[in-house]
């Protein structure tokens, strides 16, 4: 026996009808939410990502943001401050004795360098400072002052800013722009216009005849080459400097 589907007496054609219309717009709306989750899903997933264009441009060394002004200064400044620290001031360098003596004395350094001869370069920067590792280079401009051929001129400044030469060499430079020089880093830290030496015939020995023009300036009161801290008399002080050259009979031997 065949049963027939029945509906209930007040469910009419068009109840139905409306009915299945319901259901069709829940199953559209159930289809777009789901959509639409599926989508922030993918876009979540890309955004964490490497495999992202746009995570891999930001990791990429290409794309560089730009720099904060004030950092870019504060790392000027602290580059201007270092190389301020090397700069040379040559009002807080020192150059003895030829500082105390208002030039050079040169002598012949062998078999023992004059005090006079052995200069000591103190390079030190605006604050005082000293500076290591400083190239500082003395330079004898006139061929009236010729040095021993072991002489070394050029030098690097220890850890309190210092370089010690032996300033081997003779002869007689008076009031001459640029006889003598003292650069460090390159920085002009010194000239001197007077360039003396016990070996005052430029021999590159102190001998006899260094005696006798010493003596005769000695004996005049006047100063000439051999007035050698330049205080315009060739006295006392004079021959403390002489002296020592004389009786030792420096000389350029190797
Ligand atoms: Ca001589
Ligand atoms: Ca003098």
């Amino acid at each position: 026996m065949t049963r027939c589907l029945s509906f209930p007496h007040f469910v009419t054609p068009s109840i139905l009808s409306a009915h299945s219309n319901v259901i069709s717009g829940l199953s559209l709306i159930l289809f777009v939410g789901l959509l639409h989750v599926s989508f922030l899903s993918s876009d979540t997933a890309l955004a964490g990502s490497t495999d992202d264009p746009l995570s891999r441009l930001l990791a990429s060394s290409e794309l560089t943001l730009p720099a904060d002004p004030s950092t870019v200064t504060v790392r000027d400044n602290q580059d201007a401050a270092m190389r301020n620290t090397n700069l040379p001031d040559p009002a807080m360098c020192a150059v003895l004795p030829p500082d105390d003596l208002g030039g050079f004395v040169l002598a012949p350094s062998s078999p023992e360098a004059i005090p006079a001869s052995v200069v000591t370069v103190t390079i030190r920067n605006n604050a005082g400072s000293p500076i290591g590792l400083a190239s500082v280079v003395i330079q004898f401009n006139d061929p009236g002052a010729p040095t021993c051929h072991s002489t070394v001129l050029h030098g690097v400044t220890d850890a309190s800013g210092e370089v010690t030469f032996n300033v081997g060499g003779g002869g007689c430079v008076i009031d001459t722009e640029w006889a003598g020089a003292v650069k460090a880093n390159g920085i002009t830290i010194r000239i001197f216009e007077d360039l003396k030496s016990p070996d005052g015939d430029a021999d590159l020995t102190v001998s006899l005849a260094d005696l006798v023009s010493f003596t005769s300036e000695f004996l005049d009161g006047t100063g000439g080459c051999h007035d050698y801290n330049n205080d315009g008399t060739t006295a006392l002080s004079d021959l403390t400097i002489f002296g020592p050259a004389f009786t030792s009979g420096v000389n350029c031997a190797p």
